[in-house]
């Protein structure tokens, strides 16, 4: 180990033996990410147990010159939590930081530690009547620090946004030692500068979120979800319109699953779905506390039918057929996995605009990178699609980023709707993002951090 013994004897007295991991095979867990592109080899990993323990680890570690390397649930897609090869950055992880501090079902709050677990945190509020919208496959490993320090989207955002407007109030650690409490369940609060938007999404380079105040929502009384096909991309937008008719401000998903995602799926998760063979499905959820609800959806995919819009389609009839649908959505993401090499993209484009993106990024791939195949799903609903081309072993990942990332580009898109840059995607950010804007955002890094010891190589280079 290239760890100061001192170092490690400071850090065990911060947070007691059994809060510092140094053993090889313990270390694992923590130093690669879940896609393993990733692996890293920590100096060691610190668990603390409270906010003043992670203020002291991240003063100890400044005297040392030694940097850190936050993490929550390590289920990021983009490396972002994970530490280099050099075997010196210190891996702080929040998972002993797990409680959930209050539920205010009337004032519409909850505050949690850094380390709950998303799905912790959905069923305390849903035990008091209350709904956290934060909704995504890894929603039983993904911790409440990491949501918030990747800004995470998932199923529910043009419904309920971005993670950023959840966020009442945070707590964060300072690359200086100090303890910013913001912690406050005010639902307006307009006093100076909204600093904590800036740890929202910043992946853990400016500061360490150690909790969290969200907002919640009532719990809708009543869902309905649908699973319809349609012949291409320009159906599914007409799809959507309709929805909009129809079913109005109670869509909470509207999500694009490809034939060949759904082929994946049945493939190496056994899920097939419950209608006629299409090109493209989309997945529709609606939830609403009044009644009324199913109607409208049956009116709306009748008059799918009726348009020629939909080829086939299904209303769940309980809530366990709603939770099949879902399954077949939700084990895209793993089933791609096991297929094999895959090179992700997370973009969005304007809405309108999915489209077109999808027809020009598929005549870009065919000539720049014959031989792989497009594995296309998201969320419609918001323009992000996850444009993920499986590829064989000759095939160069970054041949295949430039041909999509052209075509975002030319469309005014972003190479990251949801998961964030990491370590995945520096260059990628430094080459699609103007100038102006990168030292913007350096001049913020170097503000807080000046010598760049909270998570470097992620989001950008010094
Ligand atoms: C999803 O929407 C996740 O399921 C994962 O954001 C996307 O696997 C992916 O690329
Ligand atoms: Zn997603």
């Amino acid at each position: 180990m290239t760890m100061p013994t001192d170092l490690l004897q400071r850090l065990t007295g911060l947070v007691g033996p059994t809060g510092v991991v140094t053993d090889g095979s313990d270390l694992e867990p923590y130093a690669v990410d879940w896609r393993k592109l990733f692996p890293g080899k920590p100096a060691c990993v610190v668990r603390p147990s409270s906010t003043e323990q992670v203020a002291g680890i991240v003063q100890v570690c400044r005297e040392a010159g030694v940097a850190i390397v936050p993490q929550g649930g390590n289920t990021g897609l983009a490396g972002g939590a994970v530490p280099d090869a050099s075997g010196t950055q210190v891996v702080l992880s929040l998972n002993r930081m797990g409680a959930i501090r209050h539920v205010d079902p009337v004032g519409l709050t909850i505050e949690a530690e850094a380390g709950c677990i998303l799905k912790v945190a959905q069923d305390a509020a849903a035990a008091d009547g209350r709904l956290l919208p934060i909704s995504l496959a890894a929603e039983g490993s993904a911790t409440i620090g990491g949501v918030v320090a990747a800004n995470a989207g998932g199923v529910n955002v043009l419904r309920y946004g971005m993670t950023r407007s959840l966020v009442l109030g945070l707590e964060v650690v300072l690359p200086d030692g100090t303890v910013a409490n913001g912690l406050r369940r005010l639902r307006k609060d307009n006093a100076g500068y909204d600093w904590k938007q800036l740890f929202i999404g910043s992946e853990g380079t400016l500061g360490i979120v150690t909790a969290a105040v969200l907002r919640l929502l009532p719990r809708p009384k009543h869902s309905v979800t649908a699973l319809i096909s349609v012949a291409d991309p320009p159906a599914a937008l007409r799809l959507l319109a309709l929805s909009q008719d129809e079913l109005g401000d109670q869509i909470s998903a509207f999500e694009l699953i490809s034939a060949t995602s759904m082929q994946l799926v049945a493939k190496h998760a056994g899920l097939k779905a419950p209608i006629a063979e299409g090109e493209w499905f989309v997945l529709i959820e609606a939830a609403a506390s009044l009644a009324g609800l199913r109607e409208a959806a049956d009116t709306m995919l009748g008059a799918a039918f009726e348009q020629e819009i939909a080829l086939d389609g299904v209303i769940a009839e309980s809530v366990a057929q709603a939770a099949q649908l879902w399954a077949l959505r939700e084990h895209v993401t793993e089933s791609e996995a096991r297929e094999g090499r895959s090179v992700k993209h997370d973009v969005s484009v304007p809405l309108t605009e999915v489209p077109r993106f999808l027809s020009e990024a598929g005549n870009a791939l065919a000539a720049g990178a014959p031989g792989t195949r497009v594995n296309a799903f998201g969320h419609l609903g918001d323009g992000n699609i996850h444009y993920n081309i499986l590829v064989g072993p000759d095939h160069d990942a970054g041949v295949v980023n430039r041909i999509v990332h052209d075509v975002v580009a030319a469309f005014g898109g972003s190479i990251s709707a949801e998961h964030g840059i990491g370590q995945y995607r520096v260059g990628e950010l430094a080459r699609y993002r103007a100038s102006t804007e990168m030292n913007l955002a350096r001049a913020i890094k170097r503000a807080l951090d000046p010598d760049n010891r909270l998570n470097p190589g992620k989001v950008l280079l010094p």
